[in-house]
């Protein structure tokens, strides 16, 4: 094909998306979930029950398919050309090959675009046509990246301020006691600017990594520090939050602010504007289990950082102009992951508890009349639930080394715990997955639920 015939090609989907978009026929779906929420898993388990949804028995709740009205679903190469395309086929490869494994950790963007091809059932289109289509676009990322967002609402001084007052948590002033004294020790030592500053981010980096990595926190900016992607060792990278009970040097001020606001512009405004803007519809992701399992710093850290991301996004009614100009996000999926690590009655908890976390931000969604609703799912679900004799409930699945295991059902508490449920402390299994080549499509919880309440309207 022809530059010029490359290029009306791309002119011509452009033009399509924008009618498509003004029809009501687009949809762009955020996945908001940090890192190793299930995102990638999430995608996956969506792409993969939408693609074999034709004679799919575990999709009841997703109307189109169950009114027979489906017929078919394709992907198609998405028109953002600059952007990988998200590999649903490695995601599936990985979860059915022997050994079966999850995918990788999500290490840069990608894209995917879907086809759904439909019968109308209501008003003039169902008349006058027997197919219509509502293109789907999704897009995964690494999840350290998003908690950038809200940075961008901050100049230095606020977030240095934030990340002071979090710094002084009871976990967190032991992580970083010995980072502080040797920024206080800095301070004193007349070294070059430049090189100091360079060794106290790296310094500081490797904190955020034991946040993470240790003790399972979850309020951890800026995400390059984690995952740096092109950046690794750039000079961009060389800032940290100055912690507010010490005086700065006057001359490392300017340093730190510009190095700050390049931040700002050249990393995080990018990323927004490229995959964040222009959204209609929005899950939020949230793995409660492992936070619960990290302990209560973790679970308090989970909650401040999803009410601070959540600020992040536009929220309003998609009038003719705005899904034309710029959509806002009007429906909001707020889904406890990874359901499958307890025994369906305890869904409900799941559900609770995640309500509970986000409560000031469904207070905003509802203020704007934004609809939501709460799941628990399971993208990819790697454990049957099932009953002992006694009336035990017990879950089967796989452990890493691929041995079957059974183990009793474990408990979620429907609200924040109390200091003596802390100090029990809770534990999930981590099954693993065990699925044959050519098994399609995956087990799923609740993924027809969670769809039919992101797509369903549009697809009537
Ligand atoms: N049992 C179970 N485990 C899951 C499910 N989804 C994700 N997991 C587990 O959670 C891990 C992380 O899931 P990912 O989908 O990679 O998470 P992510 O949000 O994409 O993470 P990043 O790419 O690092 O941002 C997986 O490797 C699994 O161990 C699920 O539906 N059920
Ligand atoms: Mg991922």
């Amino acid at each position: 094909m022809s530059r010029t015939d490359k290029l009306t090609r791309k002119v011509s989907q452009r033009a399509r998306d924008l009618v498509d978009r003004g029809l009501d026929r687009h949809i762009r779906l955020a996945v908001t979930g940090l890192s190793g929420a299930g995102k990638t898993a999430l995608l996956t388990g969506m792409l993969e029950q939408l693609l074999y949804a034709n004679d799919n028995p575990t999709l009841p709740y997703l109307n189109v398919h169950s009114q027979q009205r489906l017929h078919g679903v394709r992907l198609v190469p998405s028109p953002n050309w600059s952007v990988a395309r998200f590999d649903y086929e490695a995601a599936i490869n990985a979860l059915t090959s022997e050994p079966s494994n999850w995918p990788q950790s999500t290490r840069d963007v990608a894209e995917i675009r879907v086809e759904i091809n439909y019968k109308p059932s209501r008003g003039l289109a169902s008349k006058l046509s027997d197919s219509r289509r509502l293109t789907l676009d999704l897009v995964d990322y690494p999840g350290e990246w998003l908690l950038d967002l809200p940075m961008l609402d901050q100049d230095y001084n606020d977030w240095s301020q934030q990340q002071s007052r979090l710094a002084r948590q009871p976990l967190r002033s032991d992580i970083f006691a010995d980072w502080h004294q040797r920024v206080e020790n800095s301070i004193r030592n007349n070294d070059d600017i430049d090189k100091t500053l360079r060794r106290l981010a790296n310094d500081y980096q490797q904190q955020l990594q034991r946040c993470k990595n240790e003790f399972g926190l979850y309020f951890l900016q800026p995400g390059r520090h984690l995952l740096p992607g092109e950046l690794a060792g750039a000079p961009a990278l060389d800032f940290f939050p100055w912690p507010s009970h010490l005086t700065m040097p006057e001359s490392w001020r300017p340093v730190l602010e510009s190095k700050y606001r390049y931040y700002q512009d050249k990393v995080i405004k990018p990323f927004y504007k490229e995959y964040f803007q222009n959204y209609n519809r929005q899950v939020v992701l949230v793995d409660v289990l492992s936070a619960l399992q990290a302990g209560e710093n973790a679970l308090a850290e989970l909650k401040l950082a999803l009410n601070e991301l959540m600020k992040s996004f536009d929220y309003g009614h998609n009038s003719l102009l705005k899904r034309l100009v710029a959509p806002q996000i009007d429906k909001v999926a707020l889904v406890a992951a990874k359901a499958d690590h307890v025994a369906p009655p305890q869904h409900a908890n799941m559900r609770q508890l995640l309500a509970q976390l986000m409560q000031q931000s469904s207070q905003q969604l509802s203020f704007e009349r934004i609809q939501y609703q709460l799941f628990a799912t399971a993208g990819v679900a790697v454990s049957q639930s099932g009953e002992r004799p006694d009336g035990t409930l017990v879950l089967d699945g796989y452990d890493d080394t691929g041995e079957r295991v059974r183990i009793k059902a474990p408990q979620v508490p429907a609200t924040w715990p109390s200091s003596q449920q802390w100090q029990q402390g809770f534990a999930y299994p981590r099954f693993h997955p065990h699925f044959s080549s050519g098994q399609s499509p995956l087990p799923h919880i609740r993924l027809d639920q969670l769809l039919e309440f992101l797509l369903g309207d549009k697809l009537r």
